[in-house]
């Protein structure tokens, strides 16, 4: 096994951001790589999970008949669901067989930095090159990892998986299922459409094929009279999910950062794209039918939803015994703020018009910004503002945050978050505590279109 040591090389930087600025990792890069490696240590009495991925381009069939050539983890889309416990090592062997650079980015694990999966603190992990990530898995949740390289070709052909962590006390469900949701846009050729168009760039990509697990508007199937728990990823490059299961009543259990302090009734919910949900489905009776769907909603693209669009379809068979036992109090979680607090930081998401995108979107007024660093131990309360007319989902890599208000007003309940967002001309004030991983850390929009044109910024968490 070859292990890539991302300081080893001194070539020309990269530029995978439509060729503005540079990124490229820190000279200690390599440095960091080796402590973070040999520090991720199982806690006492847990493992390390060793997996071993593949990056690779294959044929995918999404229905009968229809084949795409998608690039993914393992030969299947999704990639396998990486599941864990609190405490785990994961040990993740990553193949580059594509022909073309990958780094694979852990979205909402708080690894540390240099394990990020980021161009900013490794080099992109060459064709035919193996490199490890390592970590320890602090928190209990439903993450995902995806390519963080070239990702409105990579994550859009398939290049993303569900990641799955456990603590010792959850809540009792008599059935679980991951749900990674996703849509593509394929051409007749069997190919997924390469990225183009001024619109695109604008609204991002909506592809009209729209997957579940990998699979074309599939058939789901549960027992009446059971509850069950849904893991559902929006891994979509920029669709919107106003998630519906028939109208009927569920209940949302946990958000990005796992689950929450009491289940929400709802009866819809809106995922923007990286967002996570867990929810109770359930109990419904024999032969209840129900489209799992996305219902119209205005994000200010120009291409609007004015009809719901099927996702899946779920059948409800024979009755079956339940087991489910759901706590009204499922955790507590300790607010990082009392009381009024003034924000300490202004994140502007906006935009310019430019020559090279047709629109070039911007944080605080530049491409790819360069934000001042932040301390270890000192509150961080953010008011990310946007300034724009299209709503932006805001992720920040690495920590969880809290969310203190939404256009000014307190949100329905509390819950740690890595991706939030931020509506047309609105603002979210988010509350969040760099804790003792030093480095290089971004945050940026996940539509990925956006994020390619430069709404992301760089900033450094400093001892
Ligand atoms: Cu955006």
């Amino acid at each position: 096994m070859r292990k890539r040591d991302p300081a080893d090389e001194h070539e020309t930087p990269v530029r995978t951001h439509g060729g503005a600025p540079l990124h490229a990792p820190p000279a200690d890069a390599g440095e960091a790589y080796r402590l973070a490696y040999a520090a991720a240590q199982p806690d006492a009495g847990r493992r390390v999970v060793a997996i071993a991925l593949e990056a690779s381009e294959f044929d995918w069939n999404v229905a009968p008949g229809v084949t795409f050539q998608a690039w993914g983890f393992n030969g299947q889309v999704p990639g396998p669901t990486l599941e864990a416990e609190v405490g785990d090592v994961l040990e993740i062997r990553l193949t580059n067989r594509l022909p073309e650079p990958t780094v694979v980015h852990w979205h909402g694990l708080r690894v540390p930095a240099a394990m990020d999966g980021t161009e900013m603190v490794q080099r992109p992990i060459a064709p035919g090159d193996t490199f490890t990530y390592r970590f320890r898995l602090p928190d209990a949740g439903t993450f995902w990892y995806h390519s963080h390289f070239n990702e409105t070709v990579q994550l859009e052909r398939g290049l993303y998986g569900a990641l799955v962590v456990r603590s010792a006390e959850e809540p009792t469900f008599d059935h679980e299922r991951v749900l990674v949701v996703d849509d593509v846009e394929l051409a007749r050729d069997g190919k997924v459409k390469p990225p183009g168009g001024w619109i695109e760039s604008h609204d991002g990509r909506e592809g009209s094929t729209r997957l579940v697990n990998g699979k074309q508007e599939p058939e789901l199937t549960m027992a009446a009279g059971q509850i069950e728990r849904w893991r559902i990823i929006n891994a979509a490059s920029a669709r919107y999910l106003r998630l519906s299961i028939g109208g009927r009543p569920f209940r949302i259990v946990g958000t990005d950062g796992g689950l929450i302090g009491s289940p929400v009734p709802a009866t819809e919910i809106l995922l923007a794209p990286a967002d996570r949900v867990e929810l109770a489905v359930g109990p419904f009776a024999e032969g209840e039918i129900h489209r799992v769907e996305t219902l119209p909603f205005n994000r200010g693209s120009f291409k609007a939803h004015r009809k719901p669009e099927l996702f899946a379809t779920l059948r409800v068979g024979p009755q079956a015994p339940s087991k489910a036992r759901i706590p009204e109090t499922l955790r507590r979680i300790e607010p990082l703020v009392t009381g009024p607090v003034e924000a300490n930081r202004e994140v502007r998401l906006g935009f310019t018009l430019g020559l090279k995108h047709g629109v070039e979107f911007t944080v605080n007024k530049e491409q790819h910004h360069r934000a001042d660093p932040v301390r270890v131990g000192e509150l961080q309360v953010w008011d990310v503002v946007n300034r724009s007319p299209v709503h932006h989902p805001f992720h920040l890599h690495g920590f969880f945050f809290q969310v203190l208000q939404v256009n000014g007003k307190p949100p329905g309940f509390l819950s740690w978050e890595d991706t939030i967002n931020v509506a047309a001309f609105g603002s979210v004030r988010i509350a969040w505590m760099p804790d003792d991983r030093p480095g290089e850390w971004m945050y940026h929009c996940h539509i990925l279109e956006h994020h390619a044109a430069g709404m992301m910024a760089h900033f450094a968490v400093l001892r």
